[in-house]
């Protein structure tokens, strides 16, 4: 994540599995200090440079909308 938000903002993966996403927030991001994926009860802190890794449950074909928590940054992931 740099200070032009999540960078893929969209990602496409298999449904069925339990992704794991590594999320890095680089030193440029203003905003972004967590990740809320609002549909899944999923919020994870990201300190500034460090690699934060967030496993999804296994879910079924569907988007996922995932954010910083207030809308700034905003990014899905597609599962098909
Ligand atoms: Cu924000």
């Amino acid at each position: 994540m740099t200070q032009h938000g999540y960078e893929p903002s969209r990602i496409t993966l298999p449904s069925g599995a339990s992704p794991i996403l590594a999320f890095t927030r680089d030193a440029s991001a203003t905003c972004g200090a967590a990740v809320v994926f609002p549909e899944l009860g999923i919020r994870q802190a990201l300190p500034p440079r460090e690699t934060v890794v967030v496993r999804l449950p296994s879910l079924g074909p569907r988007q996922v909308s995932f954010s910083c928590g207030m809308g700034t940054y905003r990014g899905m992931i597609v599962l098909r």
